[in-house]
């Protein structure tokens, strides 16, 4: 190639795993080599355009991007990133730059049309950009929101342990994430359905208004439909969680945690020195 290209591929699909396979140890079945946390990170049609600039001999520019659509949580010490290109039947090749040769950044499988075909070795060459995220935007879209709380909730349900949803970073994805999501992300209020900060009538009117109260309907509840223990139901446990959480009608959870002005402290205090004298004037005269 020596001129700007476009591809586009109606079928698109990268994911993400932990391996314990080292550089040179694939095999060329593509399935052998899968790790079990494998996700997608991006999935759709996609049309790439490249520029072709660069060196003939590589590596060229990279100026085909992908932006994840979904966050992947690799920690090295469990093993090596495998990283996956799927096109559906029919797509056009996409014609990357790639190692045939393997060397220390050589490690990729390529198959030629499904996961279960014998393929051949080759390297994409491949630059990974990090950016920080949002703590709990887990859809990627640059603000936390009910979506992210509905996809942690199902995530626990689901006894995911994909780390990524480890929000106060215990090691695991359990209840205490939702808590964390709620309580110190987000610095709401169980029960506030709307996220407005405040969990007051116009949450309950929401929910109800939704009308999935003890509907039988299993596993339909979200967030914003008054599943607020993330049992994917809307009954009375949830009320019961929101009640006890304590925001009912108290503002937003920073203003209900105002501590007193400090003429407020003065007056309390010398209210109780007042009590303390008078009781033992009592005292005396007794
Ligand atoms: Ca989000
Ligand atoms: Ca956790
Ligand atoms: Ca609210
Ligand atoms: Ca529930």
């Amino acid at each position: 190639m020596t001129m700007p290209r476009t591809f586009s591929a109606s079928d698109y699909e990268i994911r993400l795993s932990t391996i314990q396979q080292t550089v040179g140890s694939l095999s060329n079945t593509f399935a052998s080599n899968v790790g079990t946390d494998e996700k997608t990170v991006y999935t759709g049609p996609t049309t790439i355009t490249t520029g072709n600039l660069g060196p003939p001999e590589g590596p060229k520019e990279f100026d085909i991007i992908f932006r994840f659509q979904r966050p992947f949580y690799y920690e090295p010490s469990r093993g090596n990133l495998l990283l996956e290109q799927i096109r559906g039947r029919g797509n056009n090749f996409i014609g990357f730059d790639h190692h045939t040769a393997l060397g220390s950044s050589l490690l990729g499988a390529v198959s030629s049309s499904s996961q279960s075909a014998v393929g051949r070795l080759n390297g994409t060459v491949t630059k990974l950009f990090f950016r920080s995220s949002l703590s709990g935007d887990f859809d990627l879209n640059d603000v936390v929101d009910v979506e992210d709380i509905d996809a942690l909730m199902s995530a626990i349900r689901d006894a995911s342990d994909d780390l990524v949803f480890d929000v106060d970073t215990s090691g695991t994805v359990n209840r205490s994430d939702l808590d964390a999501l709620v309580v110190q992300t987000l610095n709401t209020w169980f029960g506030d359905a709307d996220l407005n900060g405040e969990f007051n009538s116009g949450d309950l009117v929401a929910v109800f208004t939704a009308s999935e109260y003890e509907d039988g309907v299993s596993n339909n509840s979200t967030w914003g439909t008054g599943d607020w223990n993330g049992d994917g139901e809307f009954d009375s446990g949830d009320l019961g969680v929101a009640f006890q959480d304590g925001g009912y009608e108290k503002g937003t959870r920073t203003e209900a945690q105002v501590v007193p002005e400090p003429s407020s402290v003065f007056v309390l205090l010398l209210s109780l020195v007042g009590l303390q004298c008078h009781f033992r004037n009592r005292q005396t005269r007794v």
